[in-house]
């Protein structure tokens, strides 16, 4: 897969009444290079809606397109990719079904399973959470970013780091020794969603500091 830095899932709750596509076209606009379709509350029905309109989306601006828990839907839409984890089905059905030209990523939360997600196909994994988040139910304990070190030398596919992150703190995630960052609610669920991914990617990209915005 191609690298990626600004890794955007949605989150319907943090939208405050925005429609679903005005904010994920904000969070393109301002970078982001991959977009996630999560909802674990939805009817499948309603998941295919949004996915489809978010294919479109995505398509539009040339940006990856990733589909949680849901195989089906993935397919359907034509998304780039899957994304699953530690109680989903095994890898290697996974791919079985999506075949080789399809993404799968895979939450990771201990080196153990990080290393069996590589080992199973995974095209990159998710390491977290970082911090502590609100944003995903049954949610494990923070792993700190000390833990990001020890998957970097654990595996050899891409990772993004995910849970808790913010502007005032991805600085530690980047210094860690991550590259690329995932987030929903300090994306989605920011005033100027557009100007929140842009500092993103100025610090990401170009190492900006807090003076370089203030
Ligand atoms: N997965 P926020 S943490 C969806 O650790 C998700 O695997 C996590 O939301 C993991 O950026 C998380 O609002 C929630 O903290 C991320």
């Amino acid at each position: 897969m191609k690298p990626f830095y600004l890794y955007a899932i949605t989150g319907d709750e943090f939208h405050q009444g925005r429609d679903l596509i005005e904010v994920m076209e904000q969070a393109i606009l301002g970078g982001v290079d991959i977009i996630q379709l999560r909802d674990k509350e939805s009817s499948r029905k309603v998941v295919f809606e949004k996915a489809k309109r978010l294919r479109e989306l995505t398509k539009k601006y040339g940006v990856t397109f990733i589909v949680n828990d849901y195989i089906d839907v993935a397919l359907a839409v034509d998304a780039d990719g899957v994304h699953v984890g530690q109680d989903d089905m095994p890898l290697s059905e996974v791919r079985q079904l999506v075949g080789h030209d399809k993404i799968i990523g895979v939450s990771t939360h201990k080196v153990e399973e990080a290393i069996e997600a590589e080992k199973g196909g995974a095209d990159y994994i998710g390491v977290g959470p970082i911090f502590p988040t609100n944003s995903k139910k049954d949610v494990v304990d923070p792993v700190t970013t000390s833990y990001i070190s020890e998957v970097k030398a654990a595996v050899n596919i891409p990772f993004v780091a995910i849970g808790g992150i913010k502007l005032h703190n991805v600085r530690q995630v980047l210094e860690a020794g991550a590259t690329s960052v995932c987030m929903i609610s300090e994306i989605v669920g920011a005033k100027d969603v557009q100007a929140t991914a842009q500092k993103f990617i100025g610090i990401l990209k170009r190492g900006d500091t807090d003076e370089t915005f203030n």
